[in-house]
């Protein structure tokens, strides 16, 4: 097992691997800008590292100063957490060249995944079910009119470098078909320097289902059934939950049984997720795999009953897993408290807290790295905190939400509090769950929040 790991990440996610690693003995390095100084991380790691100024180019995503700091503390392995460098490939590699665990993917299960053409060629191949769509690399426009034709209009253009709707255009018909496509080659080639698009039937309405699967060494992989993340504003998910409102036995196993595919044609190691898109017939289809861990592995956790850090920890340890699969056993939601005002478009809202009172009681699970006094810097995401419910059914973990969700306070700052209040109160959302399309303009009204 390893001795020492430095966190390269910062906020709620890096307490939550500080804590894990405490619990199994491990020491642990974190590593912090200047902006991040008072900081719960750097208070409860055993060591702590300043790498460099607010920017995250210049500290959490400068490859040089992570490594160096841990040859300096002398840490055998390195957790990336979310976002920053958990899904570079560069960075997986380097900590493999020094000797340094990387807990995550390898370079090439990154790369390989990061390429959405190239990725959705491995799933189908593996006999994963993918949206119809163009094989690979739409080349030319001719070639566009012609599989859009073959497809059947509404069609979706997709930027291979992409996810997370960047680069992406759905085409109603083919006299909107050149405009569309060049727009998003230009969106594409300014993101991420490349427009190579691939081309999918558009599905309507469809609902965001992933499956959490973990993988080890020896190949072995299993899942840990789903989480809906339906509930999401401009690709930003706000709440999750397991099990998801429309699942079905039968969905899940299905669903459970080509994530495994997935992970297993790609030799997957470490904590994964598979996300697919959901039709109103119950189809599924691929979208994307995450090599990392996610914001919202927490809800899987309550629900199975352990804890994903360590899981991850320990098969990237060499640990082998059982191989028998996980179904939920209560019923667990998650709501994102961002740093936001939800009645002006969810503008960011930095600044210091002047006064926070955590909820609790049966049921309800906090993690965050802010308290009273803390000052959120504008220079990173702005969720300051997870809220976790769990319950033995969905009618009684909203309960148990909006009850935390009102003993919650946060002043000084503007959140997305408010927002679930009302969402938890909302018929739709109570009643059946949402689609991807609930809060998109029309269906929600921000208006009489308080
Ligand atoms: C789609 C789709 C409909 N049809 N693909 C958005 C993010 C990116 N990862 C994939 N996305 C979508 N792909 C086809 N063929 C609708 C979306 C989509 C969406 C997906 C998941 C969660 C929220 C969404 C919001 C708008 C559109």
């Amino acid at each position: 097992m390893f001795k020492k790991i430095l966190i390269a990440n910062r906020g709620e996610i890096a307490l939550r691997i500080i804590r894990t690693c405490k619990e199994m003995g491990i020491k642990t390095v974190a590593v912090y800008s200047t902006a991040d100084k008072d900081s719960l991380h750097v208070r409860f790691a055993d060591e702590a590292i300043c790498i460099g100024p607010p920017p995250s180019k210049e500290s959490y995503l400068d490859i040089p100063r992570i490594i160096s700091a841990a040859e300096i503390t002398n840490a055998d392995a390195i957790h990336p957490g979310y976002g920053f460098l958990s899904e570079n490939s560069k960075f997986s590699g380097i900590c493999a060249e020094n000797g340094i665990k990387f807990i995550g993917a390898t370079p090439d299960q990154i790369d390989g995944m990061g390429n959405k053409a190239q990725a959705k060629i491995t799933m189908e191949k593996a006999g994963v079910p993918c949206v119809p769509g163009s094989k690979g690399l739409i080349t030319d426009l001719d070639d566009a009119k012609k599989t859009a034709k073959n497809i059947g209009y509404p069609v979706m253009v997709k930027a291979s470098a992409g996810g997370g709707g960047k680069g992406m255009r759905m085409i109603p018909s083919e006299d909107q078909l050149e405009e569309l496509l060049d727009s998003a080659k230009r969106e594409s080639a300014a993101s991420f320097g490349n427009d190579d698009m691939y081309m999918e039937k558009f599905i309507e309405e469809p609902r965001h289902i992933e499956i959490q699967i973990i993988g080890d060494q020896t190949g072995n992989a299993c899942h840990l059934s789903e989480r809906d993340c339906s509930v999401q504003r401009r690709h930003q998910k706000l709440v999750e939950e397991v099990p998801s409102p429309f699942m079905t036995k039968k969905l899940r196993e299905k669903m459970g049984e080509a994530a495994i595919k997935a992970s297993k044609a790609v030799k997957y190691e470490g904590a994964g997720t598979v996300e697919f898109l959901v039709d109103k017939h119950r189809n599924f289809f691929f979208m994307e795999m995450n090599t990392r861990i996610q914001v919202e592995h927490c809800v899987t956790e309550e629900v199975v009953g352990f804890d994903l850090i360590r899981e991850q920890i320990k098969v990237a340890a060499g640990f082998k897993i059982s191989g028998k699969n996980y179904l939920p056993q209560l019923h667990a939601i998650e709501c994102r408290i961002n740093a936001e005002d939800p009645l002006n478009n969810f503008r960011p809202s930095p600044g210091k807290i002047v006064n926070f009172h955590a909820p609790g009681g049966h049921g309800i699970r906090l993690d965050t790295h802010v308290y009273s006094g803390y000052s959120i810097p504008p220079n990173y995401d702005s969720m300051i905190a997870k809220l976790i419910s769990v319950a033995q059914t969905r009618e009684e973990a909203i309960a148990k939400m909006k009850r935390a969700l009102d003993e919650f306070i946060i002043e000084g700052i503007k959140t997305t509090i408010p927002f679930h209040l009302k969402l938890m109160e909302d018929p739709t959302f109570i009643t059946t769950g949402v689609t991807t399309k609930f809060l998109e303009v029309t269906e929600f009204d921000y208006s009489d929040m308080k």
